[in-house]
This record gives structure tokens, sequence and C-alpha cells, in this order.
């Protein structure tokens, strides 16, 4: 990794002609406003314990999922951040069960933002990485914003991701490669640190909560069973690694390759119950990863081509290494 001294703004702009031209300066601000976010939630996230801020906020949100202090913190974060941009119109935000509209980014190139602000949020009280999830998609200029959200995830501008690591890295797409920033603390700059990031063709790793195997598709267990398999020609066993943040196991996938899954609960198979968000989790890291040269399925099919009706809809994902994922979406024909 080297430090380019490229900083994640002059690179937006470096990006403007592949832009739309009437959103290419609202992405540039949505993604700045969001980069600054991130800063403060790194920073929270050093100093919760000590803030009082680790812990459950008290009930759930929209999406059933216990609501932890930082996961309110975060998200009244990011809103004033993206208020502030005046260039997003409407936020879907996982911890508000409607979309947040925003008068001041309303115009012909507001965007619709959906955001998942502190993502894998079972980390946060123990120490381990967690993330912010982004995904831009054009406003259109209706009112109200929030329906512009809805769709294939093709309609989508940008995507990106923070994950708050040893180290605080971005990640974005604006359509035109994936590439990734990291936080110099000091100057508080995002620094061009991967360009153009590439996911190896296949990989030596799978991701997947293994607990919940018994309520897989058959195709994705057999799936599994054969990646643990010894085949040295293949280089199986893979090696298990999943941390419980979608952003830190996606980020190891898209720099080391291999298969990041979570394939849907079929307990009972008329009636699939996948578990991650397609706005603000699914879409957005697809994106990422086809810009990156790998592969994002639901199992059956691409997961960028999944239309979204609701906000808070779900998805399967099973994302990473073109050829990891291929193989797997063969296991789900047999
Ligand atoms: P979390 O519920 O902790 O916010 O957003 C969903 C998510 O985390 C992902 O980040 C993560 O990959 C997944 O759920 C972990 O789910 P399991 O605990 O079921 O493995």
């Amino acid at each position: 990794m080297t430090q380019s001294g490229v900083t994640l703004q002059t690179h937006l702009e470096g990006r403007r002609a592949k832009l739309p031209a009437e959103y290419a300066p609202t992405v540039a601000a949505v993604v700045d406003a969001l980069a600054g976010a991130g800063v403060q939630i790194e920073r929270e996230l050093a100093y919760a314990a000590l803030h009082g801020r680790l812990g459950v906020a008290g009930g759930n949100n929209v999406t059933g999922d216990t609501v932890k202090k930082l996961d309110v913190w975060g998200h009244e974060t990011v809103v004033a951040a993206l208020r502030a941009s005046r260039a997003c119109a409407a936020l879907v935000s996982e911890e508000a069960p409607e979309p947040v509209e925003m008068a001041e980014g309303a115009g012909q190139a507001g965007l619709v933002v959906c955001c998942d602000p502190v993502d894998g949020s079972s980390n946060l009280d123990v120490g381990g990485s967690v993330g912010t999830i982004f995904s831009l998609r054009p406003g259109r200029g209706r009112t109200p914003g929030g329906p512009g959200a809805l769709g294939p995830g093709d309609q989508q501008l940008c995507a990106g991701y923070i994950l708050y690591g040893p180290a605080t890295i971005l990640v974005y797409t604006a359509g035109d490669g994936t590439h990734g920033f990291t936080l110099d603390r000091d100057s508080g700059k995002f620094l061009l640190t991967l360009p153009d990031m590439r996911v190896p063709a296949r990989g030596k790793t799978y991701g997947i909560n293994e607990g919940n195997a018994l309520t897989w598709h058959p195709g994705q267990r057999a799936y599994v069973e054969h990646l643990k398999q010894k085949d040295k020609a293949s280089g199986r066993p893979y090696s298990l690694r999943y941390s419980g943040a979608m952003v830190a196991d996606v980020h190891r996938t898209l720099l080391d390759g291999g298969i990041f899954m979570y394939p849907s609960d079929m307990a009972e198979p008329a009636k699939p119950k996948p578990k991650l968000r397609l706005l603000y989790e699914v879409a957005p890291m697809a994106l990422l990863a086809e810009q990156a040269g790998g592969r994002a399925s639901t199992g059956t099919g691409r997961c960028l081509d999944v239309v979204a009706t609701e906000y808070h809809q779900r998805a399967p994902i099973l994302v990473g290494s073109a050829e990891d994922v291929a193989l797997a979406e063969d296991f789900y024909r047999r």
C-alpha cells in the first residue's frame, strides 16, 4: 500500500466525466459529506466506552434488529452531514422506517442516499470492526424524494463503504472502477491507497454464518461442503473467515478474493427469508464488487438485477471472486 497524496475530493473530480453531468457535483458533495460523517463516527467509536455510548438504546429498528446507542448516534450524524451538503433529497436509512426527506437538497440534481450508518453493530461492544455503507441514486427532482431509491441496483450512480478497523478505509465506485482511501488522522483527509481494486478471479477463503447451515438451500450446503473437501489442484479446503460485520468481510474478499455469503433462510422453502437489506447492503456491495471485476449473485441471479419495491427489502448475496461466485451459482442449479 502506498500513500499517493491523491485526496478523495481530487479523485472524485477526476470521475466527473463518467457521471451524468447534472449529478457530478452532487455525487462529489454527498461522498464528501459521508466521508466527513465517517471521520466523526470513527472518533466516536474510539471514545464510545468513555462517553457511555456502548450498549443498547432500547427497542428494535424497522428491520427488527436491536438498536444500539451508536446506531442512533450514527444515523443522526449522517442526517446532519447530508442536510449540510444540500445535495441529498432523501435518505433511506436502516434506522428510520420511512425516508428522511430533505428540502435542502430537493433540486433537480438532488440525490437519494441509502445508508446503513453503523453496519455490523453486534461488533460494537466487543471492539470488532464495523462500517458505514452507502448508495446514491438520482433523485430526478421528484418530491417526495424517497421513492427514487426504488428500482434495480443498476440505477446506482455511486456506492461505497467506510470500514472502521485498525485504519479507517473508504472504498467507493462511481461506475469507473472501485477505489480505496485511507484516513490520514493527522490531516483528516482520505488519501488514495487502493487505486483500481481488482478482486482476484479465485480466492482461498469463504465467509458465512455456518450456524445457519441447517436452513440453507441444498445447493448452498453442497457448495460449502465442496469448499471444505481436500483437493490440491483447486486449492481446497478453503479457510473460513467471518467477522460478523459485512463491511469487514466484503473488504477482505475484495482484496484477497474468495467469497462472502449471506444466503436466505429456507426453513420454509416457499418463503425464503434473506437477512441483509437490498438498498443499503446488498446493492452497493454488488456494484463495488462488479466494478472491481468480481461478481455478486443471489444464488440464482445477479444482485444488481433485483428490483427494490420496498425501502427495507432484504435479499441474499454471494459476493467476491468471479469464479468462486459462478461455481456457487452452479451448485444452486444442480
Ligand atoms: P449486524 O446485524 O450486526 O448489523 O447488517 C447486518 C449484519 O450485521 C452484517 O453486517 C453482518 O454481515 C451480518 O448482519 C451478521 O449476521 P449474523 O450475526 O447473523 O451472522
